[in-house]
């Protein structure tokens, strides 16, 4: 079994200041958890940026520059910008940042989807800012737009002109088939890296079975060429990340997914996932990927 890597998705665009006072919301809180992630084991950063005012999701460039700098010249983690944003904004404001930033790495997502917000948000009794509870509850009508075309343009945009290389985002297993559909094209080479996503409401559940039927799929689509890493939303983190250790794939964290480290109490921190999770997986036998090492495995352009 190759090295595993850990990615740590350290802010995201679902969580909002109330859950918790651990989010990072500002550059140098984001900056500041993800160098610390990286310490820990974290090769892969994935980002998304925040009204450091608000904690709304922003798609502004120069609040990606906020924290961008700042991580870059104290570690040496892959920086991998969301391309996904928030459901709630335009695929030309998703790509802004990436369009300029030309990162290693960004996420794709393969397939457009309900995605339900509203039940994260009833547990919470005091909101700190005006935007956060629209936000939520009016996700029971909210489409996650991901069409073929926006997917094209993507892989065009990113991949083909800037050199990218993607985190394939799959919350079912319709996507794989999205995604075989453009190696198929010529639009995706070898050798890809799934993000196999489960827990997010409009998507598959964190049920053992979706992921070993997952693994079945993707091993017949992409034979050798590809890779899988596990995100499960909320409480099925850490138990679906140990899962994939176990079956040679690869894991993500982060406060992005999850809040907590254990159930009922907060994560004070990203690295604190990713220390809990680089103890899972050496327990189970794997070790750690360098962030090098993540490149030379995904080939990325360094
Ligand atoms: N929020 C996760 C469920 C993206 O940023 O493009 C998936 C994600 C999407 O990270
Ligand atoms: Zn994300």
């Amino acid at each position: 079994m190759s090295k595993i890597i850990i990615t740590c998705a350290v802010t995201g665009s679902i969580h909002t200041p109330s859950m918790s006072p651990y989010l990072p919301i500002t550059g140098e809180e984001i900056a500041a958890q993800s160098v610390a992630a990286a310490e820990a084991g974290a090769a892969i950063i994935h980002l998304h940026a925040r009204n450091p005012s608000t904690g709304e999701p922003s798609s502004l460039c120069n609040d990606f520059m906020g924290f961008l700098p700042g991580i870059k010249l104290k570690s040496d983690a892959v920086l991998n910008l969301s391309t996904g944003g928030s459901a709630l904004m335009s695929l030309e404001d998703r790509l802004a940042a990436a369009l300029q930033v030309e990162p290693e790495m960004c996420s794709l997502n393969m397939g457009s989807m309900n995605f339900a917000l509203y039940p994260i948000a009833e547990r919470i009794k005091k909101w700190k800012h005006d935007w956060e509870r629209p936000f939520l509850e009016n996700s029971d009508d909210l489409v996650f737009k991901n069409t073929p075309r926006d997917i094209a343009y993507v892989l065009t945009e990113m991949g083909e002109k800037r050199g990218a290389r993607f985190e394939f985002e799959c919350y079912d297993l319709g996507h794989l088939y999205m995604l075989k559909h453009f190696v198929d094209r010529g639009l995706i080479h070898a050798p890809l890296f799934i993000q196999f996503v489960f827990g997010v409401l409009g998507g598959m559940g964190a049920d053992p079975e979706n992921l070993t039927h997952m693994k079945r799929i993707a091993d017949k689509l992409f034979g050798e060429g590809y890779a899988f890493s596990v995100l499960a939303a909320g409480r099925h983190q850490m138990k679906m990340a140990a899962m994939s250790a176990a079956m040679g794939g690869h894991v993500r964290v982060g406060l992005e997914d999850n809040l907590n480290i254990t159930k009922g109490t907060l994560a004070r921190s990203n690295a604190q996932q990713v220390v809990k999770i680089r103890e899972i997986v050496e327990h189970l036998g794997r070790e750690v990927a360098t962030a090098d090492e993540a490149r030379a495995l995904l080939h990325l352009k360094g």
